[in-house]
């Protein structure tokens, strides 16, 4: 069992619960080397207009596949900590790298995952993302914010600012003067989960430092969408030993990207998808 009763707790109080150090040094450092010299990582990445004059540039892919990513996406770690928190079968719905350069690195808008998630067919916010840090993230290069219980507020209507789907600002601002943001800074290897409706987004990157990192989007088996979309139906997941992470990340990723199922930018709909649908849980 990953997690003590206690980060349970945690947890579902906050919407999201900071491990420190979940990877070693010399795991992160094969992620990190791995991704920066990735040319398909590179390839398959697309930026969004963030609505204040930059660009959030990402890669995103459905299936873990067997190379690095997915040796972090299927550890045992990782799977068995969204395994306690949805009380279910975790799979994979997607993973991204979220590369917020130096200097040009985008902002993202105060959204829930879930505002997107619910229009493609998933009936209930029971996914669980973990946010791995790849580089430091600080105040300076745009580390993650969030609103500390702000699941409890069910979905929040979204709008589109710039290429991104944003939650009502109207509602966030009242959200904000009752509930307490937090900035997350965290170190390479330091992981946050985090409910699909946590409020969550980052300011642009106007430092020297990189602030890559690393999202895995678990869905529970029980709450598979209910209509084709650009994510997964239920795949069962095929967990891996956490030795696994050093075996795999030394053999890097020389060919192991070719089957995680790249996702074209031009089918993708995360922070892009227009939510116009009523409020709802
Ligand atoms: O990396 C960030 O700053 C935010 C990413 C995010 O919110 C997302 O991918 O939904």
């Amino acid at each position: 069992m990953p997690l003590s009763e206690q980060q349970l707790e945690t947890y579902h109080e906050d919407g999201y619960l900071l491990i420190d150090e979940l990877f070693s040094n010399e795991e992160i450092e094969l992620l990190r080397r791995a991704a920066k010299e990735d040319k398909q990582l590179d390839d398959h990445a697309f930026s969004r207009d963030d609505g204040e004059g930059g660009a959030v540039r990402l890669s995103l892919w459905n299936h873990p596949g067997e190379g690095i990513y997915g040796a972090f996406a299927c550890c045992e770690r990782l799977v068995g900590a969204a395994e306690q928190i949805l009380q279910d079968e975790p799979y994979h719905y997607h993973s991204k790298m979220i590369m917020k350069d130096a200097r040009v690195g985008g902002a993202w808008t105060w959204h829930q995952d879930y505002g997107y998630w619910y229009q493609n067919g998933v009936l209930t916010p029971n996914l669980v993302s973990a946010f791995i840090a790849v580089d430091s993230a600080t105040r300076e290069n745009g580390c993650l914010q969030v609103i500390k219980k702000s699941h409890k507020c069910g979905r929040i209507h979204h709008q589109l600012t710039g290429d991104q789907a944003g939650a009502d600002a109207e509602r966030v601002t009242a959200i904000l003067g009752r509930f307490e943001h937090e900035y997350i800074e965290m170190k390479p290897g330091d992981t946050l989960l985090f409910h699909s409706n946590l409020l969550h987004r980052s300011d642009q990157n106007k430092s020297e430092n990189p602030r890559w990192s690393m999202i895995c989007c678990y869905n529970a088996r029980h709450n598979e969408a209910y209509k084709d979309s650009h994510h997964p139906f239920y795949t069962p997941l095929n967990r891996i030993s956490d030795e696994a992470i050093i075996q795999i990340g030394i053999k890097r990723f020389a060919d192991d990207t070719s089957n995680v199922a790249w996702l074209d930018p031009s089918r993708d709909s995360s922070a892009r998808s227009r939510d116009l649908a009523p409020e709802a849980e």
